[in-house]
């Protein structure tokens, strides 16, 4: 099994600040509080993408970054939102917190979304925060950060495109000089025991998988040789190369071998013989290919296959082949894979975690997560307005009921960030 990885750093926007502001009007002296709410950022998401199929382009970019929510303005304007920042990634790929080693989610059909770091919330403006006892505010929600988490992507590669021939025509050196695979490769048959899997990379945001598998021989589709066992594995690919060795150094006709070869398919099973397939005249460096060459090509022209003269060892007319090989594959349905995530890894971030977690260090208690987080940010502890608000929330959150679950007591100490205070029922 070949497994594709990616670390990448997502954040996501921070909320816009609330406005401090009051109205001016001509001949109007006091004006009321008018400052408005910060917008809230942007989100990170990622999206499953069919048209994608490795992690390759994540190598280019890691830090990935939605927009802020702007600051509100006078007069009650809201701060315009950050946009939402949506990360394509392939189907079947795994979503994992890198800290945690927890698996935020999988996203197995086309389409699906996975929420990975949340926008900030925008702050309140000062117009919020007028009560009849409190005409003029002086204070402002600040907004709240979005999040920050590095997140390790993961994808079990499924060949898209196998090689498949007779032993020796060359089928793991192509494999070789296309990807960073490194199958062992030498002139006798049946140097493949199993298949070896590699990512094509065109250019960025092209690539695709392929595999070789060992060499095919009659009687294949009966368990002759070591094909038999690797056929399945082709199953599932989507485009055959099919590669002749057109050199004839083995005593070999490359019409025969193709013959051959599409017969075993079919014998293995029709949805096999039914896969699109290139052929890969291979070794045409060797003096004399070229003849059995423009054979193969008169032969199968009227066939509608599309054959292409290659070399591995000089890497000679390769691209132009994979590009084909690229175009059949945008063409092709995918099937729908199921990828297999620990159910026990799974976990949804945004249900499962709680709100705000306290405990005991000695006759401290410490409140934290992310609520503890989001008062930090918005309370400004020298204001007493602001210092009201934030008895309140942490009422109406449970918070002081916590609290008195544990056994709190008028005087003792409550941490939360970096400020302390005593509580007082
Ligand atoms: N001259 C020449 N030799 C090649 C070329 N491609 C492969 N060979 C040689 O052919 C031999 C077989 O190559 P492999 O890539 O191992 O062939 P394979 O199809 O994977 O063989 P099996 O795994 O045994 O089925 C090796 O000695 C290669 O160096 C080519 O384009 N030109
Ligand atoms: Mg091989």
């Amino acid at each position: 099994m070949f497994i594709d990885k990616a670390r990448i750093y997502l954040k996501a926007g921070d909320g816009g600040d609330g406005k401090v502001s009051f109205r001016r009007e001509k001949y109007i002296p006091n004006g009321g509080p008018d400052g408005g709410d910060g917008g809230s950022g942007g989100s990170i998401i990622f999206v499953a993408d069919s048209s994608m199929r490795t992690l390759m382009d994540f190598r280019y970019k890691r830090k990935h970054a939605a927009a802020n929510g702007q600051t509100g303005g006078a007069n009650n304007c809201y701060g315009k939102s950050g946009e939402n920042l949506y990360i394509k990634v392939p189907v079947g790929t795994i979503i994992y917190d890198e800290q945690s080693k927890r698996a935020l989610g999988d996203l197995r059909h086309e389409g699906q979304e996975l929420l990975a770091a949340k926008g900030g919330r925008g702050g309140k403006g000062n117009a919020q925060f007028a009560t009849s006892t409190r005409q003029a505010p002086r204070f402002a929600q600040p907004g709240e950060k979005g999040e920050e988490i590095w997140i390790e992507l993961e994808l079990k590669l499924i060949a898209d495109v196998g090689l498949v021939g007779f032993p020796n025509v060359g089928k793991s050196t192509l494999l070789s000089v296309v990807t960073a695979a490194r199958p062992k490769i030498a002139n006798y048959h049946f140097t493949t025991l199993s298949p070896n899997l590699g990512v094509v990379e065109l250019d960025p945001g092209r690539s695709f998988v392929m595999a070789d598998i060992p060499g095919l021989i009659e009687g294949a589709h009966e368990g002759v040789g070591l094909g038999h066992d690797f056929l399945r594995h082709i199953e599932r690919t989507k485009v055959i190369i099919h590669v002749l060795d057109v050199s004839g150094t083995e005593g070999r006709d490359p019409i025969e071998d193709f013959r051959k070869i599409n017969n075993e398919l079919k014998l293995y099973s029709e949805k096999l013989a039914s896969k699109p397939q290139v052929i890969a005249c291979n070794k045409m460096d060797i003096p004399g290919s070229d003849k059995n060459f423009e054979r193969v090509k008169l032969f199968l022209s009227g066939e509608g296959y599309d054959i292409f003269p290659v070399s591995g060892a000089t890497k000679m007319g390769i691209k132009p082949m994979l590009d084909r090989v690229y175009n059949i594959l945008e063409t092709m349905e995918d099937e729908e894979e199921i990828v297999e995530v620990d159910k026990d890894l799974l976990y949804h971030k945004y249900t499962d975690a709680k709100e705000f977690t306290i405990k005991r260090e000695n006759e401290i208690y410490v409140i934290e997560g992310p609520l503890a987080e989001r008062l930090l940010a918005s309370v400004n502890m020298d204001d007493s307005d602001s210092v009201k608000y934030f008895q309140r929330v942490i009422r109406k959150r449970g918070i002081v009921d916590e609290l008195k679950s544990m056994g709190i007591n008028d005087g003792d100490t409550v941490k939360m960030g970096n400020i302390e205070f005593e509580y007082y029922d």
